[in-house]
């Protein structure tokens, strides 16, 4: 049996897509293979937490452990520069602590940091081996900078340079905990998120490119396999840094389906399919992110409504004066 650290770190919000991810991991276990799965968390209640305890007590290979972080790093969070592109709307500050996993987990020299938005297609222990060497961490770089280069359009041009070859994405990672101790990359970590200069759009990757910049090495691009790719490599002026076997390869032997855009839970997802097999096989409840995305379209249609009645309404009071003006001027 082999022990292979894992971390996870989310909301009370995220237990249903948690419930998916993990049973997803331990289903695809080799038989060798003994998970130690971590969630970073300030605010699971024990009812969901129970709930992902049974998930995992379905299988032999892993153990669930809740740390709770409550009130770490709040203070960084409400004070940092995170407002380029709502990002505060979008995150909470679990999206940062993911970060500071080398405080969390002093019994570890290395982790592995996985998102729950994901689905696991296979084993991904192997992830451990990878050479760490001198980095700080290991992730998947993005194939979408070439493209869209508006993901990093927030940053200033010293640091889109220095990061638009190299910057890795959120989903998956392996953290070389001993050497980010080593050498204090929390402490730099921390002066990143006070620098108001820097405004930091997709808080953790942002953080995490920016402090171990040079020092950062790349697993292939099937650990985050996007569902939206398919897509995009129709466009014929699509370009990337990866080859188009790269790209194709991470769509046909996909080792982590991420929905890093779309998610299955607000029905517009490519590749849902599968999440919601497994969804539907756990006999896992709708919680209220079900609902989110409905919500806010039918909040945006009402609004739209409101603009049209107020303006049928104006007129319909104007037409009425202008009718009485008439009605009394020729009654005279
Ligand atoms: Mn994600």
């Amino acid at each position: 049996m082999k022990n292979i650290p894992i971390f996870f770190s989310f909301n009370n919000d995220y237990t249903i897509p948690a419930a998916v991810a993990f049973f997803s991991l331990l289903n695809k276990t080799k038989e060798d293979i003994f998970y130690d799965m971590f969630v970073l968390h300030s605010d699971i209640t024990s009812e969901n937490q129970n709930l992902l305890q049974d998930i995992v007590a379905k299988f032999k290979n892993g153990k669930l452990n809740f740390i709770n972080t409550e009130g770490f790093l709040d203070e960084f969070w409400n004070k940092g520069n995170f407002e380029g592109h709502n990002t505060r709307n979008q995150f909470t500050v679990d999206a940062i602590v993911k970060c500071f996993g080398a405080s969390f987990f002093l019994q570890y020299e290395k982790i592995i940091y996985s998102d729950v938005d994901i689905i696991f297609m296979d084993d991904i222990s192997d992830l451990l081996n990878v050479n760490l060497d001198e980095k700080y961490i290991v992730g998947v770089k993005n194939p979408f900078m070439k493209w869209n280069q508006n993901e990093l359009s927030h940053l200033n041009k010293e640091y889109y340079e220095m990061l638009k070859d190299s910057y890795i994405g959120g989903g998956i990672w392996v953290m070389n905990l001993k050497k980010i101790r080593e050498d204090n990359l929390e402490q730099k970590m921390l002066e990143i998120i006070n620098d108001d200069s820097i405004i930091k759009r997709w808080p953790d990757q942002d953080i995490i490119n920016i402090a171990c910049k040079n020092k950062i090495g790349f697993i292939p691009l099937n650990y985050i396999s996007y569902p939206y790719l398919p897509d995009l490599l129709q466009k014929e002026d699509f370009i990337s840094d990866y080859s188009r076997e790269e790209l194709y390869d991470s769509i046909i032997n996909p080792k982590i389906i991420h929905y890093a855009a779309g998610k299955p839970w607000h029905y517009n997802a490519k590749k849902a399919e599968i999440w919601w097999d497994i969804f539907n096989y756990l006999k896992l409840p709708k919680t209220k992110i079900f609902t989110k995305q409905k919500e806010n379209n039918f909040n945006k249609k009402i609004k739209k409504y409101k603009i049209l009645f107020n303006i049928f309404l104006i007129i319909s009071i104007l037409l009425f004066l202008l009718n009485m003006f008439f009605y009394f001027y020729l009654i005279k």
